[in-house]
Formats: C-alpha cells, structure tokens, sequence
C-alpha cells in the first residue's frame, strides 16, 4: 500500500513538473529564442582606447581581440567621466556623478558614496534573480565614519546590491594594501591590527620620501608615504602584515576569485562586475609577464590584463555558458604613461599609442579621457564581427541591463541612464543624442559629431604638464570631420556653440 501511494505521488509530482516545463518558455519575458543572460562586466583600469590590438595597440591582447570579433565593437563608446570613482559611480548608480558632492577620487579610507537603498546595477538584476558579485577595484569607499579595518565593514557593496565581494577599497597605490571580503579584511591575523591614516603620519618605519633608493619601484610624484611590498604608496598603514597583497599577485588572485564565482553560480542567473587593477599604477606584473611585452611594465600589465580576460572567458566556455552570457569589456578612463611611478611607461612606449587616434587621456576634458575600449559579446544575440559608431555611455548599462533582464527601474531613480538596449545590442548605430563628459568643472558635452568642451584648464597629454587653457568661448571640435580635436570651430559655427553651451546647462540643472 505504502509502495502505491508513494508511487502516485511521484507520478503526480512528475506529471506536475512536466506541466510546469511545458509552460515555462510561454511565460518568459524574453527576447524570442533566449534565455536571459548572465551578465559579465569586465572594467579595466586606464586602458586607453588604443591599448587593445584590436584597435591598434602593438602589445598583442588576443584575449580581447577574439571576445570582440566574437561580438560587436564600439567606436564611440565612453566612460563618464576621465577618472575612476566618477566612472564607477555613474555605471553603477545610472547618475552623472556631478550630481553628487564628493564624487572625486577618493582616498582609501573614504566612506562607501553610493548611499545604501540607491538602486545601482547590481540591486536591479538583484531584485529579478540575478546572483551579484563585484571582484576587483572599487574605489567608491567603504563604511561610514572612521572605519576600523579590524571588525567588519558596513556599509560595503552588499549594501548597494551585490551579494558577494572581494575587492580592493581603492587603487593599487593607495593604502589600505589589502583586499576585503564579506565586509573584512581577508586574512586579518587580530594579533596584528591594521590602522589607516590620510591626515596623519602613524606609519614611522622609513617612508618612500626618506628611502627612494631602497624601492623595487620609485615614485615620480606623489606616491612616497607608507612602503608596502618594497612600493610606496599614498597614505599610511601600520600592521596586517600577513594580509597585505603582493603586487605581483594580484592578477591571480582576482582571475581565480571571477573563475570561483563563475564556477559558484554557474547554474543560476549571475552578474558579475569584474574590476580588474591592471593596467592602474603601479604597474608590477607577474614574472610571467615582466619583461614580456617589450613595451615595458605598462605593455606587460596589458599582457596580463589580456590574460585575465582569458582566464574569465575560459570559465564560461568551460560551463558551457559562452553561448548565453552577455560580456561587456570597457575601461573606467583613458591613459596615462607616468601616473606617479617611475616605470619607464615613456622610454618603452615605442610605436604603440595608447589613446589611439583621440586626443590626450585619464583626466582630459578631451576625447581621450573617456572615449575606451568597448566590446560586447553575446553570441546567442549579437551577431559576430560587428562594428557601430553609436555614441554610447557607461551611464546608461544600469537602464540598459535592467530592460534586458526585466527590472524595474524605481522612479527618479538612474536619472542620467537611457535604455540603449538597441545600440548595445547593435541595432540601433547612431545611440545617445547628447553625452556629457564630466570634468572637474566644466563638463565637455558631445552631440552627435560635434564635441563642446567650455573655457577652463585641460590635461592635455600622457604625461603631467602644464594644461590647454580652452578660453573663453571654449571649443568646438567636428569628430566626424578629424578625430583629434585640433580644429576650434567656435567661430566659425557659434549657433552649434550657443546649442551646447545651453544643453549643458539644462542637464546640470535638471
Ligand atoms: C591621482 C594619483 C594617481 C592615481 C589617480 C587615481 C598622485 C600624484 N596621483 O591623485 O597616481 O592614483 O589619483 O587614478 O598621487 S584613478 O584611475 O583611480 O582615478
Ligand atoms: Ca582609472
């Protein structure tokens, strides 16, 4: 008896079950014949739009080379602004993050700017399912007050909508020289405290001021406070020896923590955000790359860079989820060649040009402070080999992401991000009408093919120097006509000046 009721309830739960398989394509709201993607967001740092050989570079990066001739690469496509905490802020939050006071880069003992419960990216595919992780470089700070590195950190990204995290709080050249997880400080011994300070000398072993020689790396400017791994960075850290990272790891070790993740949540839908360091000052690769890419440091962390990108794809080939996961591979600002380290970034930079054929990089209001790599791949949706020149900002993944995946975006929330589903997808080839590239004050503007960049000082090259001083009628550049902005045609069409001047406007004060 036992035996034949058992029976039945098997059978009925599996004739249940067969219903519930039967019916399940019907009611998904996807797109006819795909199911939704897992989303892998790879975020370089000061990869220029011509570091990549795809698009010129002369350091091979074949790794990135194929993800992009497996889907589509964008022509036109920046950052939003020329530095990493406003990029990083405007991709995740959907807000020009001139919107918000004390959005600059941050030291590394800055409190988390992104205000828990704003929606970002990660907490809307969150809210449909989606398992989210971010590995890598945040940069967007970290708890609220003094933080004590010695307890657990809150609010960290778990609070802004991703479920996992093992990142570094801010840049490979700012202290704390330690990678934090599940809002700690990853293999803290507590017998050993660490204490971060910006205002105050608390580290008195020697500094990189007061033993340059004794440096594996000097610094050129900047960057001569506490020594961490034979390196002096910005800040003072005392304690958490047996956590503090080692330079020459750290690609290893974020490739395996996004091979881990993948490998975790391969079965359900996921978004991970991976942030690598490279190519970010210092530049100290692996053996396995120094030396490597005769281009110097800058050349082999590309080449590691490319690596990782490698490593991150093999993961998804090897669970059969190349096919239905949506990649995306961009940079959070252009380059730089000294950014404060003496690397030989200039002497070794032969033939290559790392902003390919734009004008200036990292912290210009000129085209090359945002306009970076950008591929997609998505082999189940986007065709193969595409190119587009559709303008394309960051800013607008978080609406984009969400009308893919079916979130819904709370209103006034993601106030500056536009669903570009059709431009990032390859479809639509002309995207945003207008896009502003944020600066320190005054913010360029792009619309269409004319570029706007009001009166004000501009970096104006790879290396520190005295800026361009735009005047004050600012300038205006016709990217269709010339890629470098070398021509101002503020006279010659002040009516397009006067349009731009005022769209400006209009959007800082919407
Ligand atoms: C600058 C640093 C530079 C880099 C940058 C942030 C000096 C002299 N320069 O202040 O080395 O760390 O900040 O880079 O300290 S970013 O890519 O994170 O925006
Ligand atoms: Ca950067």
């Amino acid at each position: 008896f036992q035996g034949s009721g058992m029976t039945r309830v098997v059978s009925i739960l599996f004739g249940l079950s067969a219903i519930l398989i039967n019916v399940a394509p019907l009611q998904a709201a996807e797109p006819a014949g795909v199911a939704r993607p897992n989303i892998v967001l790879i975020y370089a740092d000061d990869l220029g739009y011509g570091d990549v050989s795809i698009n010129g570079g002369k350091i091979p990066t074949p790794n990135i080379d194929k993800l992009a001739q497996q889907g589509l690469a964008f022509r036109d496509a920046h950052s939003s602004a020329p530095t990493c905490t406003p990029s990083r802020f405007a991709l995740l939050t959907g807000q020009y993050a001139f919107r918000q006071e004390g959005t600059g880069i941050l030291p590394g003992d800055a409190n988390l700017i992104i205000k828990p419960g704003t929606p970002t990216i990660a907490s809307l595919l969150q809210s449909v399912g989606y398992k989210t992780g971010v590995i890598g470089k945040w940069h967007l700070g970290l708890g609220e007050g003094k933080v004590n590195w010695n307890e657990p950190i809150k609010p960290s990204p778990e609070q802004i909508g991703f479920d996992e995290h093992f990142i570094i709080a801010a840049t490979g050249d700012r202290v704390p020289c330690v990678y934090v997880s599940g809002g700690r400080v990853v293999d803290l011994d507590p017998a050993d405290p660490i204490e971060v300070s910006y205002a105050e000398r608390i580290d008195l072993s020697p500094s990189g001021a007061e033993q340059p020689e004794k440096l594996k790396q000097r610094w050129s400017h900047g960057h001569d406070q506490s020594i961490v791994n034979g390196i002096s960075r910005i800040g003072w850290m005392t304690g958490g020896e047996q956590a503090r990272w080692i330079d020459e790891e750290m690609a290893d070790v974020i490739a395996g923590q996004g091979v881990d993740f993948i490998e975790r949540h391969h079965a359900e839908p996921f978004f991970l955000f991976f942030a690598t360091q490279d190519i970010h000052v210092p530049r100290v690769p692996h053996s396995r790359f120094a030396g490597k890419s005769g281009h110097g440091l800058r050349g082999d962390a590309i080449m590691q860079l490319d690596w990782t990108v490698g490593q991150v794809l093999d993961s998804l080939e090897k669970h059969n989820l190349a096919d239905n996961t949506l990649v995306i591979f961009s940079s959070d600002n252009g380059p730089v060649l000294d950014d404060g380290y003496v690397d030989q970034a200039n002497e070794l930079l032969g033939e290559h040009d790392p902003n390919g054929p734009y004008r200036a990089g990292k912290y210009s209001a000129f085209e090359g402070g945002t306009r970076v790599p950008f591929f997609v791949r998505w082999p189940a949706r986007v065709p193969a080999g595409g190119t587009t020149g559709a303008l394309f900002g960051q800013v607008d993944l978080a609406a984009t992401l969400s009308a893919l995946a079916g979130a819904k975006i709370p209103t006034g929330a993601c106030q500056d991000s536009r669903d570009e589903l059709d431009a990032l997808l390859g479809e639509d080839k002309t995207g945003r009408p207008h896009l502003v590239h944020e600066g320190r004050d005054p913010h360029s503007l792009r619309m269409g093919p004319w570029k706007f960049v009001p009166a004000g000082p501009s970096r104006d090259s790879l290396n520190p120097g005295p800026p361009t001083k735009v005047a004050k009628k600012g300038a205006l550049y016709n990217l269709s006509a010339e890629f470098d902005e070398t021509t101002n045609l503020v006279n010659k069409h002040p009516e397009q000046a006067a349009t731009m001047r005022k769209k400006l406007r209009a959007i800082a004060t919407s």
